[in-house]
């Protein structure tokens, strides 16, 4: 049957619509059935009032943001917007947020996130920072892990295409960033396409990011031109290197489909990036003239802003002196995932087209270089002999292997897209002990803690990328959905089936215990350093300074102040700076205002958020709480008066009675 099944998915490849149906013929007892142990609901089960064990951060693909799911349960609670404006809660609307995604080519409002690097100490999660990949304008975010907001970002210049990132060294040295697409590097680029042999450049960046308010990229290896995709920092006994995959080693500029798939072998690329961080010290790379974008959110203005930087230092291959940072591995066929188990000594290279997994060693890598065991060069970088590192291969896993994880005792669990399972195998012994399948095609799986030196082995969860029949149909879109399996015996039990937001790539999940002490409840309100706060509804006003009108509202259960605004003339920019004066958890206000062409802003206890509105007409415009904070609610609300650009009407507010004493009721 299961020999069956593989054979009908491949035929799906030449007719994918066809296959699936087919396949759930095979299931007893409807369509959209899987054998699931007994006890499975048990498992998943997590009671009214009780947390999860993990978070789980999972990219959101081309929604641009990372979303957050408890497990076992698969229950959402968070949508964390990254590169995307999110009109939920006014990032990338609110004045204080826009800097976030300015980049080089001006306002970016949206992206493609397909990896989460947690940060780590000695190998380990440790739950201060998620980072987060911009895969169309290149860029990394870093996500606070106390606020769940995002706080900082990046851009990668001489980037294009930032797939291949972000990953992390053991100790949270670097997060580093490869280039998908080579291009032509700055003064270079308008040559011809088909001049990619001799024109286009890859590129890996290499940024520090371990204080907060200062990410910038240490350094830059220029590379020969192919497409990088995935990567691993070596731990353990590997600490200081960096295995990356790359495809098209044909160095095709059109139907890579077909031209990029000629080659039997592609590469693993591995950096000594200890030896290249030396070199960067010692002033051995060149400076380059660049513009990229630094931005951060000042947790104590509550606001971002957004620095042009204009210099990067590169180490090129070419370099003579430089020869000792780089090597080619050999690597069956058009690589994808490349893995480091968690002792840092197996590289694991999943070759979308390979027929076998190839699991090289660290050890045998360190010895192929001190004897130059090579076959040649590849565009100047010596090209290792396949089988003087090769520790082994995994002998017909499966159809089209995607991405490994491990559970720390000593298996391997790899996704195949194709074949659409998840499949077990023992490092040492390269041999299959297990397989399950998944309901479809399989991208990325996600063992809590895998990519660490000491995963957290108890669950795998599969990020498949079609789902067919089994959830309620939604029309010609479908959700992406997640499965769970139950790794903590000797065979793999599928528990659970969620469905996703966005297109989900990697995940990271982390033990709930890691973050839940450090969540940031409020802040405090004497704390906010916000040029335009008002601390007290004493401090509320509106001020003029020509055509700018400024509005220090405050907004506290159940009103705004000030909530009645006249004088305000058409051709004015109003921005509404409103503070929520609440020193509570959980009670956030909104604010929005009539005909803005903008979002809501989503105010939390003790921060200031500002909405800039432009009024196009006379009139009475409503604005209102769109959060529901208390009995009243409804309440929340308040009028401004636009009149003519010529009108004597004089700018004036206020609230009721003045000087009234906030009063507040339960949420
Ligand atoms: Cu989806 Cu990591 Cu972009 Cu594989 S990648 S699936
Ligand atoms: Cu404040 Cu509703």
């Amino acid at each position: 049957m299961k020999k069956n099944r593989i054979w009908l998915v491949v035929l799906g490849l030449v007719s994918a619509s066809a296959s699936i149906p087919f396949l759930n013929s095979c299931h007893k007892g409807g369509s959209t059935a899987s054998a699931v142990g007994g006890d499975a609901a048990a498992k998943v089960y997590v009671a009214p009032g009780k947390y999860d064990e993990f978070y789980s951060f999972v990219s959101g693909g081309f929604n641009g943001q990372m979303s957050v799911y408890g497990l076992p349960s698969g229950r959402m609670f968070r949508i964390i917007p990254v590169f995307s404006v999110f009109p939920e809660n006014g990032y990338g609307y609110s004045e204080e947020t826009k800097p976030m995604l300015n980049t080089s080519h001006g306002f970016v409002p949206w992206d493609d996130l397909h990896h989460i690097a947690m940060s780590e100490t000695k190998g380990e999660q440790d739950g201060r920072w998620a980072f987060g990949n911009a895969n169309n304008t290149p860029r990394i975010g870093r996500v606070d892990l106390k606020t769940f907001r995002t706080t900082e970002i990046i851009e990668v210049p001489n980037s294009a295409g930032n797939h291949s990132s972000p990953f992390i060294t053991e100790n949270s040295e670097y997060v580093v960033a490869g280039t998908r697409f080579s291009v032509p590097v700055d003064d270079n680029a308008d040559v011809p396409i088909d001049s990619y042999k001799k024109n286009f450049q890859g590129s890996i960046s290499f940024i520090k990011a371990d204080e907060p308010g200062k990410m910038d990229i240490a350094f830059q290896l220029r590379l020969p031109g192919v497409n990088f995709d995935l990567s691993r920092a070596g731990k353990g006994k590997s600490h200081g290197w960096f295995f990356f995959s790359c495809y098209n080693s044909e160095q095709a500029s059109t139907l890579l489909e077909v031209n990029a798939s000629q080659k039997d072998k592609d590469f693993i690329l591995a950096i000594n990036w200890k030896k290249a961080e030396e070199y960067a010290k010692a002033g051995l790379g060149k400076k380059e003239k660049v513009t990229y974008a630094h931005n951060y959110l000042d947790e104590t203005t509550h606001t971002a802003t957004s620095t042009i930087k204009n210099e990067v230092l590169v180490l090129d291959y070419r370099d003579p002196a430089l020869k000792d940072l780089f090597y080619f591995i050999p690597c069956p066929k058009s690589p994808h995932g490349c893995d480091t188990d968690p002792t840092g000594e197996y590289i694991v290279g999943s070759g979308k087209l390979a027929a076998i997994i190839p699991v090289f060693s660290f050890t045998k890598i360190q010895k192929a270089i001190a004897n130059k065991t090579y076959d040649g060069d590849f565009d100047g970088i010596p090209v290792i002999n396949y089988e003087s590192v090769l520790h082994g291969e995994v002998q017909k896993p499966g159809l089209g292997p995607l991405h490994t994880e491990f559970d720390g005792k000593g298996f391997a669990y790899t996704s195949f897209f194709v074949s659409s399972e998840i499949v077990k195998w023992n490092i040492e012994k390269l041999e299959v002990v297990d397989r399950v399948p998944t309901y479809y095609s399989i991208g990325h799986l996600s063992i809590p803690g895998g990519p660490t030196a000491k995963p957290h082995g108890k669950y795998v969860i599969a990020y498949n990328k079609i789902t067919k029949d089994r959830y309620l149909p939604t029309g010609p879109e479908l959700t992406q959905s997640a499965q769970l399996y139950d790794i903590s015996g000797e065979k793999m039990k599928l528990l659970l089936d969620f469905p996703t937001t966005g297109e989900p790539h990697y995940a990271e999940a982390i033990p709930a215990e890691l973050l839940v002490k450090n969540s940031v409840k409020i802040f405090k309100i004497e704390d906010n350093k916000h040029p335009y706060v008002a601390k007290g509804e004493k401090e509320t006003k509106v001020t003029r300074q020509g055509n700018q009108v400024h509005v220090y509202m405050t907004a506290i259960r159940s009103h705004l102040t000030p909530d009645n605004i006249e004088g305000v003339k058409l051709g004015d920019e109003v921005y509404f700076h409103v503070t929520n004066l609440e020193q509570d958890w959980d009670v956030p206000h909104g604010f929005a205002i009539k005909g803005a062409n903008n979002a809501e802003i989503l105010i939390m206890p003790g921060e200031t958020c500002t909405l800039k509105w432009k009024p196009d007409r006379i009139g009475m415009f409503p604005f209102y709480c769109t959060d529901f904070c208390s009995a009243l609610h409804q309440e929340m609300q308040g009028y401004l008066r636009v009149s003519p650009a010529n009108s004597k009407v004089e700018l004036s507010f206020g609230t009721g009675k003045k000087a009234a004493e906030p009063t507040a009721s339960t949420k």
